[in-house]
């Protein structure tokens, strides 16, 4: 099942991975190259021994489909999960009046005092980017992230829409080799916050199928991977669509697999969990890939245990 497929990563890795330090200082259990293959006629990839919000995913992947940088849209489907490093450019700013939001990511999990302050500045981030034009437009931009390198790939002397170009080279020459977007760009890692942890992918196609394979070059185990694993199977599937083909497989290939020190007991007692059968993605529209919203989608029979938290590390 899908869920054996991402369970024997999680083995490998407590039983074989090796202690690595890392960025966040929070210590790893990490292997380095796996790969992953789930059979999109089967069903949905969407875990079942822990529920992973689809709406979070999909908002997010449609977001970056548009070739949208800016945090309002992800705010108006309440998807939180970009805002703090929006948040951080504008207590950064000259504009920012409220209290020191120095290192605001450790302090507000060490300091419940501070916490309240935190929460408090962030509402009123929120709400600024949501109602106010000009907020939005200077403070709820991420500029040089996915949607950006997707649609707006930026070299010497041009501007490529890469998923553009991928979509109407399927549909001409769907042999080729060459169905290639690449979010990593030499000359802006340097400007951006988080560089792109989905590095690259490419699609292939044979009998009528659209493969999708994903070279992520570092990979959370435990919290990222069951939400990349669902995006890059949704984007299979809404470009297969497009292009009017069936879905083939989804191929996940890692670089530095790991799991953090904290997320060990959490990934212990999913192991445990007994597995349900997949659900179905639903296509509601026959609009254009580049026209898609969240409404046009729906998942079918998804019974999953529930979610346990685990902190994420930053
Ligand atoms: N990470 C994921 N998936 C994502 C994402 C981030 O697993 O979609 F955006 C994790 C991987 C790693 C951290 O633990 O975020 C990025 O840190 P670094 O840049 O040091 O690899």
């Amino acid at each position: 099942s899908f869920d054996k497929v991402y369970h024997d990563l999680c083995e490998e890795i407590l039983a074989a991975g090796r202690e690595k330090d890392d960025r966040t200082h929070t210590g790893t259990l990490s292997k380095f190259g796996h790969q992953m293959r789930f059979d999109l006629k089967e069903g949905f990839p969407l875990l079942t021994t822990k529920k992973v919000s689809f709406k979070l995913l999909a908002t997010e992947l449609i977001w970056f489909i548009k070739g949208d940088t800016n945090i309002r849209y992800l705010l108006q489907y309440n998807n939180n999960i970009w805002n703090e490093w929006a948040f951080k450019k504008w207590v950064e700013s000259a504009d920012y009046a409220g209290p020191d939001m120095t290192d605001f990511g450790h302090r507000s999990l060490a300091d419940p005092e501070f916490n309240e302050q935190y929460k408090e500045q962030l509402a009123k981030f929120k709400h600024l980017v949501l109602t106010d034009d000009t907020f939005m437009a200077t403070y709820g931009d991420l500029g040089n992230v996915y949607g950006k390198q997707w649609r707006h790939f930026e070299t010497k002397d041009r501007v490529t829409d890469q998923l553009k170009d991928v979509v109407e080279n399927i549909k001409i020459n769907p042999s080729s080799r060459r169905h290639i977007v690449s979010a990593w760009n030499p000359g802006e890692i340097d400007t951006m916050a988080l560089p792109p942890c989905h590095t690259l992918f490419q699609f292939y196609v044979q009998d009528g199928k659209l493969s999708c394979q994903l070279y992520q070059r570092s990979a959370d185990v435990f919290l990222g991977v069951p939400f990349n694993i669902a995006s890059y199977s949704l984007l299979t599937h809404l470009v297969a669509k497009e292009c009017g083909l069936e879905v083939g497989e989804f191929i996940h290939t890692i670089g530095d697999a790991h799991i953090y020190s904290n997320h060990i007991d959490a990934v212990k007692e999913q192991l445990t969990r007994k597995s349900f059968a997949p659900p179905q993605l639903e296509i509601l529209t026959n609009k254009s890939l580049f026209d898609m919203e969240y409404e046009d989608l729906a998942i079918n029979n998804y019974e999953a245990h529930a979610a346990i938290k685990a902190p994420i590390a930053v």
